[in-house]
């Protein structure tokens, strides 16, 4: 153990440790802006670029970052003298100099770190006006905007791209005063390997990377009397969207989504759930045909758009090897615009299928021509958690305070399969719920598979199905994934089937749900709520929803059949 001293007070803490991790051991807290913790991924983004951590170190001529210096025996910090604070707010104000004042107008205006550090380190002029980056926004993709003028360098996108996703997209670009972070040779990020998992843009601390906002689309299609407008939530919405109302991360929120969602005018209030429980149905039977029929295996889930482009990108020659699925959010969209459609006599070009996910790769998921038809996409607007909340509040609608609703008939009934979907692991729980009676026969009493939770960035299990040990393999995170497919290649893999999810802890924390910077705490929250929705319905295996039952006599024939094929299955290119 080392012994130092921390504003006066006597601190012990193991070897290794920082000096900004033994204040907060102490509850002494110091800014920071660069420095980022993905404490799930072991990972630290510690270039110790900004130098708003600084603290005194007794003995040392110039302020150190406390971010990159390690505690040594004897050593006295102090974090809070006055050359400490000025020389923090100096490290702000030169942030600043060269920084767009455009808080007002900033798509991050009250969610910025630089703006909440000004505000918290008291700056009130900037003392020095620097030459300004004057770059041209990027807004080819679908899902993000790259707006290099705002850029502070901290690095942190790099860190997630490059480290976490192992998607390497980002980078420096230009030198000194010009360098900004964005693809090589500043390609659009449309053009780049970039996968949309929006995980850059969850912990950029300022708008230099924002998502694609749609919530002017939204409104002008509730405002288009010619337009029947539904909308569909998907799982993870539900555990999160309350933290932007002040609530506790977990809590559950899915009866009041759908209060708001009638008060702001949709015609259909949909849920997600309902077609991840449609997905089941067409992953299970694919997976048991898969295991009966000698199929290639293991079999990959499909859902996650952003692992399925990170597939297509850098697994060009495994592509018959994930699920055919379309994912539950096109699987919706498909079902509204064809069979609500017929039922409630409308043409599909006139109906709007509204998303709201907790991803900003659901953006371009949408967008994707293999999963439109006859030239009309299954899905028209996607918006994330955020720009929800943001709507919510441009309506003056007091979230807070609505009684819980329902979701509407036919596409809103959901089992307790489909809500897990928005945690790690959560997808093939709901497979092998299904898989197991269909195989055995037999009802299956125990529901729970606790051996397929947890944040483990990579998990493994085997589940006995009858005679068969099914083996399974979960991974989330990009980098995660890519040792999984490492190993197929390798003809290593054991796995009939495995889970794969781009965001840390899942859909739980996808790039467009409220910011938590890497707090593990905030996930396991989301997750355990996710858990115990679960626990609060009726019905926990998708092939006993109801609706989808009927859905299937009605119209699609039998699970995985021609009809369902055609709607709900999917393609990949490299
Ligand atoms: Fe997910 Fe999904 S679980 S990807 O994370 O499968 O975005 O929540 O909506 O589509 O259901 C996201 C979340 C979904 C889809 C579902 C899947
Ligand atoms: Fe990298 Fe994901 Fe950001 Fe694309 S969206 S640049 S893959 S972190």
């Amino acid at each position: 153990m080392i012994k130092l001293k921390i504003n006066g007070f006597d601190v012990e803490v193991p070897k290794g440790t920082t000096i900004l991790e033994a204040s907060k051991s102490v509850n002494v807290h110091i800014p920071t802006l660069c420095h980022l913790d993905l404490k799930g991924f072991g990972i630290v983004n510690q270039v110790a670029s900004c130098r708003v951590c600084v603290v005194e170190v007794e003995g040392r001529p110039t302020l150190v970052p406390s971010c990159a210096e390690k505690v040594t025996n004897g050593m006295v910090v102090t974090t809070d003298s006055i050359r400490a604070i000025t020389g923090r707010r100096m490290a702000v104000e030169l942030l600043l100099s060269n920084h767009p004042k455009e808080c007002l107008t900033c798509p991050k205006n009250l969610d910025c770190e630089l703006q909440q550090l000004a505000h918290d380190l008291g700056v009130r002029e900037i003392k020095w006006e620097g030459e300004m980056m004057n770059y041209v926004k990027d807004t080819s993709s679908f899902s993000l905007v790259k707006d290099p003028n705002k850029c502070v360098m901290c690095r942190r996108c790099e860190t997630m791209c490059n480290e976490v996703q192992t998607v390497n997209v980002l980078s420096a670009v230009n030198r000194g005063f010009n360098t900004f972070v964005g693809p090589a040779f500043n390609i659009d990020m449309a053009d780049s390997s970039c996968t949309f998992c929006g995980q850059c843009v969850a912990v950029c601390p300022t708008a230099a990377l924002t998502e694609v906002n749609n919530t002017h689309k939204v409104w002008m299609d509730l405002n288009n009397p010619k337009k029947h407008v539904v909308v569909q939530v998907a799982p993870a919405v539900r555990v999160a969207i309350g933290e932007l109302f002040g609530m506790e991360p977990g809590t559950i929120s899915t009866g009041q989504i759908a209060a708001a969602l009638r008060r702001m005018g949709f015609d259909g209030i949909f849920d997600t759930d309902f077609g991840a429980d449609l997905t089941i149905m067409e992953e299970a039977s694919e997976l048991v045909h898969r295991i009966q029929h000698n199929g290639t295996l293991p079999m990959l889930t499909s859902c996650c758009p952003a692992w399925v482009k990170f597939f297509e990108h850098q697994f060009p020659d495994m592509l018959d090897i994930p699920s055919t699925c379309r994912s539950p959010q096109i699987m919706l969209g498909a079902i509204a615009k064809t069979y609500y459609a017929e039922k409630k006599k409308l043409d599909p070009k006139n109906i709007s299928v509204v998303s709201i996910m907790p991803c900003l790769a659901k953006k371009a998921e949408a967008a994707r021509t293999e999963l439109s038809k006859d030239h009309n996409n299954n899905v028209d607007v996607v918006i994330t958690t955020r720009e929800f909340a943001q709507m919510l509040k441009e309506a003056t609608i007091d979230f807070s305070t609505l009684g819980e609703e329902d979701f509407d008939s036919i596409l809103g009934e959901s089992t307790g399969a489909s809500v897990i979907f928005g945690t790690t692991g959560g997808v093939i729980e709901a497979a092998v719920r299904t898989a197991y009676e269909w195989i055995t026969g037999d009802e299956l009493k125990d529901v729970e598979f606790t051996q397929l939770r947890g944040l483990e960035g990579i998990r493994e299990a085997t589940v006995k199905v009858g005679d068969l040990d099914l083996n399974i393999g979960i991974a989330h995170g990009l980098g995660n994934a890519r040792k999984l497919l490492e190993d197929i290649r390798a003809g290593k893999s054991k796995y009939h089937a495995i889970e794969i999810m781009a965001c840390p802890g899942g859909c739980i924390g996808g790039g467009g749900q409220p910011y938590h910077h890497g707090d593990m705490d905030i996930i396991r929250k989301r997750q355990e709520a996710i858990y115990q929705e679960d626990r609060n319905k009726t019905k926990r295996k998708s092939h006993e929803n109801t609706q989808i039952l009927k859905l299937y006599e009605e119209y699609l024939g039998k699970p995985y059949g021609d009809k369902a094929h055609s709607l709900l299955h999917t393609h990949y290119t490299a």
